[in-house]
């Protein structure tokens, strides 16, 4: 049988078998060094009744007391500094040694130490890990003795999700954030504005929301925040300017260059459909326009003041038919914009065109050779002659993106497409036909599509090659255009997701497949119990 340690994931650092057995029982007590670390606590005795049945006692200050859990924070602990920081940005802007941590499990108790908050709050979801995979008795768990040495290579793993192409209830958002805890990944970027729609209320600017548009009011948006900031997980609100701003256009047409506005078509596989029309010009925020910069203010500074994170993305992507003298003066005075509000900005690869700071945050997310051969890829043939010359045109510019980042200094997150897209197709047939039939409809056939080893295992610059970009950061990264339902969201993220937080947690080469797939396939009764939609690839172990 597995040993529990050895289905975790991500794979820890250091596990050390040991000998014993503690037995958690109903009742064990819980202990913390310091007020301070009660929230971590308290969320650990919570999650673990919901996926265990075991009720612990409530937390409360005080010395460790025997068959209980000890939980303390001290960053001089001297296991702790044998692990070394992580390297990169911080989202939170915390320390890059804030994320280790110790557990021990013996049969005297579990003493979980973190160098931070955010490192114990790790900890406690290593040990709710290992209390699934044991063995249960008349209600109490058998944890195998063991010590773990712990602690992220990458200070900045996250999750791109577009909320937009398919929109989301606020209940799914929360538990896609408990996915992300459950990974040991902190950050969600949340992508809130396109051309399908604008989901963030801005009440100054009510003619975005409309009444009867789906859309996140202030209450849900402080809900997703406050439970993202209690698993340590930073939010990073992205409104995308200039291009992608279809939606802000059709509220306000005085926005776009020419003053007039396309509709919004909400279905985003229709929208691509309208490109081939005559009459069809790709529209944009025209920096020329005093009206464009009063909606920027209003907007950054409404999306700034509820947002307790330090970052704030501005987009930047794709904006076809922008010359590019106007994208690079739209790109520099959001960036001061953002700055004026109290943020960091962060932009996709394209405003690394503009004048930079040195250091600026931008995220690489074209891979290389994206574009399919037309030819080999059917559905490719039958995109919009001008969309695929307005991709090919971003393609290209996009060929010495590296090397401008390299000039400028940019801190870079690594997004591309090739390793880090989990809307790519699933390339693995399954024998099941409902599982088939959701393989066939999911994912961009624009990409070629991928078997979860290569998720697990492809090259990626800066881990497993030398690399001359000063990579602060890893994003996997989920559009939504072909997805329909949350089930369709978890199938796509489900195995993959994991895959890439274990790539992002090493930042180095990748684990051996034989070393992931037990792990995966450990995860996936997981899912079943919480009714999550994965899909089972063969390669995987799944059924
Ligand atoms: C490109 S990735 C986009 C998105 C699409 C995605 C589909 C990026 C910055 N822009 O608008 O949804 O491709 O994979």
């Amino acid at each position: 049988m597995n040993h529990p340690p050895d289905l975790l994931l991500p794979a820890p650092r250091l596990a050390e078998k040991r000998e014993g057995i503690l037995t958690l029982r109903h009742g064990a007590a819980v202990t913390v060094a310091s007020p301070e670390m009660l929230p971590v606590a308290e969320l650990l005795v919570d999650r673990l009744l919901t996926e265990t049945g075991v009720r612990l006692s409530a937390p409360h200050t005080g010395a460790a007391a025997p068959g209980g859990i000890h939980l303390l924070v001290d960053p001089s602990d001297g296991a702790l500094t044998a692990i070394a920081p992580a390297r990169g940005v911080t989202p939170s802007g915390c320390s890059l040694d804030a994320e280790r941590f110790s557990l021990l499990v013996a049969p005297e108790g579990v003493r979980l130490v973190g160098s931070a908050a955010a490192g114990l709050h790790h900890a406690t979801t290593v040990l709710r890990a290992l209390a699934e995979q044991a063995p249960r008795s008349e209600g109490a768990l058998a944890l195998p003795a063991v010590r773990i040495l712990d602690g992220p290579a990458l200070a900045w793993r996250g999750l791109s999700f577009d909320v937009v192409r398919h929109a989301f209830s606020r209940a799914e958002v929360l538990q896609v954030i408990d996915l992300l805890e459950r990974y040991r990944m902190n950050v969600l970027h949340l992508h809130l504005t396109d051309e399908q729609g604008w989901r963030l209320e801005i009440p100054a600017r009510p003619a975005l929301t409309p009444p009867g548009s789906s859309c996140f009011t202030e209450e849900d948006f402080a809900t997703i925040v406050a439970h993202a900031t209690a698993r340590h997980i930073t939010v990073v609100p992205e409104i995308d300017m200039p291009g992608h701003s279809g939606a802000a256009i059709a509220a306000y047409p005085e926005l776009s260059p020419t003053g007039t506005a396309q509709p919004v078509i909400a279905d985003p596989m229709e929208a691509i459909a309208r490109m081939a029309s005559e009459d069809f010009t790709p529209q944009f925020l025209d920096p020329r326009k005093d009206e464009v910069w009063d909606f920027v203010d209003e907007v950054i500074g409404a999306v700034a003041a509820r947002t307790p994170g330090p970052y704030l993305h501005i987009g930047g992507d794709e904006a076809f038919g922008m010359p590019q003298d106007l994208h690079d003066a739209f790109v520099v005075r959001a960036r001061e914009i953002v700055r004026a509000h109290g943020k960091e900005p962060i932009g996709w690869q394209e405003t690394a065109r503009a004048d930079a700071e040195p250091g600026e945050l931008v995220q690489l997310w074209i891979g290389e050779d994206p574009l399919p051969d037309a030819d080999e890829n059917p559905f490719f043939r039958m995109l919009p002659p001008r969309l695929i010359e307005m991709l090919a045109t971003t393609f290209a510019a996009a060929a010495s993106d590296p090397r401008r980042m390299i000039g400028q200094n940019a801190r870079v997150i690594m997004s591309r497409s090739d390793v880090a897209y989990l809307d790519a197709p699933y390339a693995e047939p399954s024998t099941d036909p409902e599982v088939e039939a959701r393989r066939y409809r999911l994912g961009l056939p624009t990409y070629p599509a991928v078997t979860i080893e290569h998720a697990a295992t492809a090259p990626i610059p800066g881990f497993d090659t030398d690399d001359q970009l000063d990579l602060v950061g890893f994003e996997a990264a989920i559009w939504c255009e072909t997805v329909q339902s949350f089930d369709d969201l978890t199938f796509l993220l489900l195995p993959r997701l994991p895959l890439l937080a274990q790539r992002a947690w090493d930042a180095g080469p990748a684990r051996t497949w034989e070393d992931l797939r037990p792990r995966l396939a450990a995860q996936e009764p997981l899912w079943r119990r919480d009714g999550l939609t994965f899909f089972a690839a063969p390669s995987a172990g799944g059924r």
